[in-house]
């Protein structure tokens, strides 16, 4: 053994020390494979200048899974312009279209006609929801119901305009099917026509529909979410406001980003009317500007899609028997090297060497 081949001994010795000594983090991907699973949305979002009777969640996902007007794990809290709130909070149930306070005014003897669904002949059908109902049960189509029954017009049920001055909180968890998809508060009555999901309202009435909103907590599984906190206000025109969620998978649940986009309802036209020509012979043209309402329908869209694959970051600290391995090695090369170069240049010369 030489002098040399100590001091290299020594040197990657006190190298794979350092090495064994630090614990490195590694990014790992793998294929989610949790695939039966549901995702769960926790949701707390106020709208300032929309009445709770405006405001339906409704959800949809790219297997054609309709989910409307959700309200099974929701509350409506009213609340005035300035954020209080009025009365108690109420909930709604799925399905069960509220049973709305029949009509103080009618005869007590009156007994709506069910036109036909009710499930005895004898059947009452006092309010509108009532016949919704017992058409719904048959199977028969609601479509026209809404604008012709004379409940519905007598409760004007179909379509109203939308009353200000007041405001909704909107809170609660929704499960909804591990596929992409979306969630929404938008316009109108929403109902599924031909397995379409369809939104009814009065167009000459969507720029009254304030989307405004503050979204207090949109989170998955994990508490963290980057849109909590956000608030959008609108100043001139209603819109559509989109934001694209991008759900990642994480070891303690999901975790978002998102991008948005918002789309306004009235646009700004520029019209030119052409061909004045003045004083001097020079031809001016007059531009006039005015707002023109486009066909959006005014809300709040969530759309999410989920990452296929889960990142996890694991830390990974080099193994006690490796790095005798390693050890062993050094010493055992080091000595095997320093060996054959010295049975390679022969004794003669040996002395020059080392
Ligand atoms: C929704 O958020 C508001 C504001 O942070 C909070 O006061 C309220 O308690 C939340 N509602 C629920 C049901 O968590
Ligand atoms: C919508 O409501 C917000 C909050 O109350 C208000 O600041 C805004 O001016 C309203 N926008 C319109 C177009 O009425
Ligand atoms: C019941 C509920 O969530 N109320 C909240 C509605 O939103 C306002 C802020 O806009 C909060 O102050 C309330 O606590």
């Amino acid at each position: 053994m030489t002098k040399l081949s100590i001091a290299l001994i020594t040197v990657l010795c006190l190298n794979e020390l350092y090495l064994f000594r630090c614990t490195t983090t590694e990014t790992v991907i793998t294929v989610d494979k949790a695939l039966r699973q549901k995702l769960q949305f926790k949701i707390n979002i106020t709208f300032p200048a929309l009445p709770c009777k405006e405001v339906h969640l409704d959800a949809m996902d790219v297997a054609g899974d309709n989910q409307l007007d959700i309200s099974d794990h929701f509350m409506k809290q009213r609340i005035t312009n300035d954020g209080k709130p009025i009365l108690g909070s109420f909930k709604e149930t799925l399905n069960s279209i509220e049973a709305e306070p029949e009509d103080p005014t009618l005869d007590p003897s009156y007994c709506g006609d069910c036109y036909g669904a009710g499930e005895t002949s004898t059947s009452c059908c006092n309010t509108c929801d009532s016949v919704l109902n017992a058409y719904s049960k048959k199977g028969w189509s609601t479509r026209t119901l809404l604008q012709t029954c004379p409940q519905c017009i007598r409760e004007k049920k179909g379509l109203h305009a939308i009353t200000k001055g007041e405001g909704c909180n909107l809170s609660g968890t929704m499960e909804v099917n591990k596929v992409s998809g979306n969630f929404h508060v938008a316009m109108g009555e929403s109902t599924v026509r031909d397995g379409r999901h369809v939104h009814m309202f009065l167009p000459e009435d969507a720029p009254n529909f304030n989307c405004s909103h503050i979204i207090h907590e949109l989170t998955l599984n994990n508490p963290s979410g980057s849109l909590n906190g956000y608030a959008r206000y609108v100043d001139k025109s209603t819109g559509l406001y989109q934001y694209f969620l991008k759900i990642m998978p994480r070891k303690d649940g999901y975790v978002y980003s998102h991008t948005e986009r918002f789309r306004p309802l009235m646009v700004e036209v520029e019209d030119t009317i052409p061909g004045m020509v003045g004083v001097g012979g020079t031809k001016s043209k007059t531009h006039e500007h005015h707002m023109v309402q486009t066909s959006l329908l005014p809300g709040v869209f969530f759309i999410y899609e989920i990452e296929p694959f889960r990142v996890e970051e694991i830390e990974v600290s080099p193994s006690f028997g490796h790095f005798i391995i390693r050890i062993v090695g050094i010493v055992g090369g080091v000595i095997a090297v320093v060996g054959a170069i010295e049975g390679g240049f022969g004794s003669g010369e040996r002395n020059n060497f080392f």
